[in-house]
């Protein structure tokens, strides 16, 4: 029996996750977990990739404990941020997290040269004012002209295993860089970074072979020897190609310290339309699009919760949600002022109080306010997907960590009248799994590892109850002026 492997890397964890088949059904069994998070030095926000990189091996080592002799190994991690490598394929300097300041000037500079409706007619990519073409803008001109390669975060950890540089699809589109029609980097948009084509590699598709893990790895780590192959390394492509749909009349919405909603497409829609809402065409594997919208996802309550120093576990804020009256204080997640305040129960309280509305004091109340408005914005989002589509879905999948949070999977059936189907939490890393299983030839295409994963994984389903209530659609629309304010 094969064994394969997944790296899993989001903003607040990563894993290392072993996938089994058998009797055709698949199954997982987590090897290790670590913390992830950025931190700020003289003002800055900086990744400790090193750190990852040492888990990654530390992970590499307990399968091995496991008795896993050979894999397969997939790596993925969230989008936009990236490292710089020198002549001698060192790394310079630190890696910033997409959090940090820094792109607050850059993007008036960069959209004055290059207005972002061309970005987005090019691209197809929303705007997110930490997308890489403004952290590169804003990258210190001298260390950018002494780089030789720039790659995405999963392509950096690649390299480190294998000594290959790649530049993989999916997660490079969300660069902000990559021509739709001419599907690659963008000479124009290069130019605007004054970057040569070079100093990215080529682009790879997710099922490429890269070869082995170098072999003084193995030997000096004790690890198992590892197959990499290329999995579709920007996590939302993984957790999307985990969605256990079948058919298709259906949405997802990946929930984790993003909410990004959206649906599959053959095609991308790059429309006026579709840029005025701020939606984006990202790359999948397979041909596929992701068209979808960013939500400020669960970092809201991640960052409530360490403002209450930790105390209440996520259960627990779920319950207190659920204790006090609903629909009193709604918030715009999108907000910038959400991005990476210095409190964000505080700037929740401002918000609330800036807009008229009573501001939200205990814990359950923050939370509930939080909740809320999330269910709110995933009814306001899924309605604008099915205009700017013209296709009605029947079905939310709802995937990711916030599978477990079924209170608010409930409350978004209610609101927005749709079946949520909830589950698995784990499928960014069966995602990564299946592009490994169809590379190797165990599985023919995404449509079986589907099926696959909805043999094998229970899902819940949440029925919306009465949709229409009267509280709700005031509710709803309170909440549509606030967006609109
Ligand atoms: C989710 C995610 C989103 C991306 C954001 C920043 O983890 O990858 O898709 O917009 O993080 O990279």
């Amino acid at each position: 029996m094969r064994d394969y492997v997944a790296v899993d890397i989001g903003a607040s964890s990563g894993r290392l996750v072993r996938g089994e088949l058998q009797d055709g059904r698949l199954s997982l069994q987590e090897i290790h977990r670590f913390d992830n998070g950025f931190s700020e030095r003289d003002g800055h926000c900086y990744w400790d990739i090193d750190h990852l990189y040492r888990e990654i091996l530390r992970g590499l080592q307990q399968a091995k404990q496991l008795g896993i002799e050979n894999c397969t190994l997939g790596i993925d991690t969230w989008a936009v941020d990236y490292a710089l490598l020198d002549g001698k394929g060192e790394r310079i300097g630190e890696v910033y997290a997409y959090r940090d300041s820094r792109t607050l000037e850059a993007v008036p500079q960069v959209h004055e040269i290059h207005p972002f409706a061309r970005i987005y007619e090019k691209t197809g990519i929303q705007h997110l004012p930490f997308n890489t073409v403004y952290q590169l803008f804003a990258h210190d001109r001298e260390e950018l002209a002494t780089a030789e390669q720039i790659l995405l975060i999963p392509d950096y950890l690649y390299y480190l295993l294998s000594g290959r540089r790649i530049s993989e699809m999916t997660n490079a589109s969300t660069t902000a860089l990559l021509n739709l029609q001419t599907r690659d980097y963008d000479p124009g948009l290069l130019e605007l970074l004054g970057l040569p084509r070079s100093k990215f590699p080529a682009l790879t598709e997710p099922g490429t072979r890269l070869g082995k893990i170098k072999p003084e790895l193995v030997r000096d780590y004790g690890l198992p020897e590892c197959e990499l192959i290329v999995a579709a390394t920007h996590d939302t492509a993984s957790a999307v190609l985990g969605v256990p749909a079948s058919g298709d009349s259906w949405a997802y919405l990946s929930s984790g310290t993003w909410s990004l909603i959206g649906v599959e497409r053959q095609t991308p829609l790059a429309t006026a339309e579709a840029m005025e809402r701020n939606y984006t065409n990202e790359w999948g594997a397979y041909g596929k699009y992701r068209f979808l919208k960013n939500i400020m996802g669960m970092w809201l309550i991640q960052e409530v919760r360490k403002d209450y120093d930790k105390q209440h576990s996520y259960a627990e804020l779920v319950e207190l949600a659920e204790a006090v009256s609903p629909f009193r204080s709604l918030i715009d997640c999108n907000d910038d002022r959400f991005l990476n305040p210095a409190n964000m129960t505080e700037e929740i309280r401002r918000f609330c109080a800036a807009t008229g509305q009573p501001v939200p004091d205990t814990p359950g109340e923050v939370a509930r306010c939080i909740f809320d408005s999330l269910a709110l914005s995933y009814d306001v989002y899924l309605k604008e997907l099915e205009r700017l589509t013209g296709q009605k879905p029947e079905t939310l999948h709802i995937v990711g960590g916030g599978a477990n949070n079924g209170l608010l999977c409930q409350w978004t059936a209610d609101v927005s009248g749709i079946q949520v189907e909830a589950g698995p939490t784990e499928s960014t890393a069966l995602g990564n799994l299946l592009v490994q299983m169809i590379s190797s030839g165990a599985i023919r295409d995404i449509g079986e590892g589907r099926e696959l994963i909805r043999r094998s994984f229970p899902i819940q389903t949440y029925v919306p109850r009465g949709s229409n209530a009267d509280p709700i659609t005031e509710a709803r629309k309170r909440f549509v002026n606030l967006l609109a304010r």
